[in-house]
């Protein structure tokens, strides 16, 4: 007896390791994942990992340049799932550094809402996938600021904020506004037009506070009490603190309008991994919860239909039919970027 209970203790001392090897290499399947900062569920990731054994290392950017001169640096490696706004998917994929996606590894594609598809900027989606989408507007503390004063962006212009302005660090959104405000489009190439957005913003810098990179934090800590904004930041911080009165509106010169999507870049480590966690993130349970959480509209129909009717009824996340009819979305502005990103610097300096 004794020496079968020892026979079979070292057989599985030896087997052990090897039985742990396995499971390691289990578990070391995994997908990188660079999104958004504030942009992910609480605790989804790990929701997945549990589903699928696949392990979701995750990192975060603010902006969009950041994402850019990142991949670029790369040259299209190190990451296997990415969430530009949707002007750098032409971008980035013109320069190669994306690769088309699988349809018949995303099921969920098919629940998406039509009119956020097949856009100029990606035929057919073949190389992007809408994860949120959304507005640009301004928010504001109603305690603190007389809602009637606010109707439209050059109202941010006005002695009254003087030092007490907050921007949200976003270089197109910045310019999308003093775009507006001088009656142009949102998308101009024309260098005469950007510099006189240039020119009105400089006009703007006395009244700004801080460029922010969590506006909904910025509202909340009375650091700000106006401010350009993501809807979705005035969303969080009114479910965060349902008492308060944090108000948004869509300016009447037009809100910003953007959809932010999944790519995998052309160089992907995991690229099977990467198609399972997109169509994870479209499976309506999952895409209506981040609305819940995160406070942004998903493209998915079939989660709109999970969503409780506040929600899916909230203006400030869906917006009214008479805004969207006005809707300009943000496209890429090819070389005219660098023009925009030369005033942008110059802006920061102050000159
Ligand atoms: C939220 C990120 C919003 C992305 N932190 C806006 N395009």
């Amino acid at each position: 007896m004794f020496l079968k209970v020892l026979v079979a203790s070292l057989i599985l001392a030896i087997i052990t390791p090897v039985l742990g090897a396995d499971n390691e290499a289990e578990i070391e399947e995994k997908v990188l994942v660079y999104n958004w900062s504030d942009y992910m569920p609480d605790g989804l990731l790990d929701e997945f990992t549990r589903e699928t054994g696949i392990k979701v290392e995750y990192s975060t950017y603010d902006n969009n340049e950041i994402l850019y001169a990142r991949l670029k640096l790369l040259k299209g490696r190190g990451y296997d799932v990415l969430v530009p706004s949707t002007p750098l998917v032409a971008r980035m994929r013109d320069e190669g550094l994306l690769q088309p996606l699988d349809h018949n590894q995303l099921p969920h594609f098919k629940d998406l809402d039509p009119t956020l598809l097949n856009k100029p900027y990606d035929p057919d989606n073949e190389y992007s996938v809408p994860y949120l989408w959304g507005t640009t507007g301004i928010g504001f503390d109603a305690t603190k600021v007389d809602a009637s004063k606010i109707t439209k962006w050059s109202d941010l212009w006005s002695r009254e904020w003087r030092g007490k302005l907050l921007l949200t660090d976003d270089m197109r959104e910045i310019f999308h506004m003093a775009l507006k405000v001088n009656g142009n489009s949102t998308n101009t190439t024309d260098p005469e037009e950007i510099k006189q957005a240039y020119e009105k913003l400089k006009k703007l810098m006395p009244n700004i506070k801080l460029v922010s990179v969590s506006p909904s934090d910025d509202l909340e800590s009375g650091k700000a009490d106006i401010g350009m904004m993501w809807n979705g930041e005035v969303v969080t911080a009114q479910d965060k603190n349902p008492k308060a009165h944090y108000q948004y509106i869509y300016p009447e010169e037009g809100a910003g309008f953007w959809v932010d999507s999944f790519v995998i870049p052309a160089r992907a480590p995991n690229v099977e991994n990467a198609h399972k966690f997109i169509d994870y993130m479209l499976r309506p349970d999952v895409a209506a919860r981040c609305v819940k959480e995160i406070g942004y509209a998903t493209a998915s129909l079939e989660a709109k239909k999970l969503l409780d009717a506040s929600v899916r009824n909230n203006p400030i996340i869906f917006p009214p039919p008479e805004v969207l009819s006005t809707a300009e979305f943000k496209q890429d502005v090819g070389k005219a970027q660098d023009l925009y990103l030369l005033y942008w610097d110059k802006l920061k300096v102050a000159e």
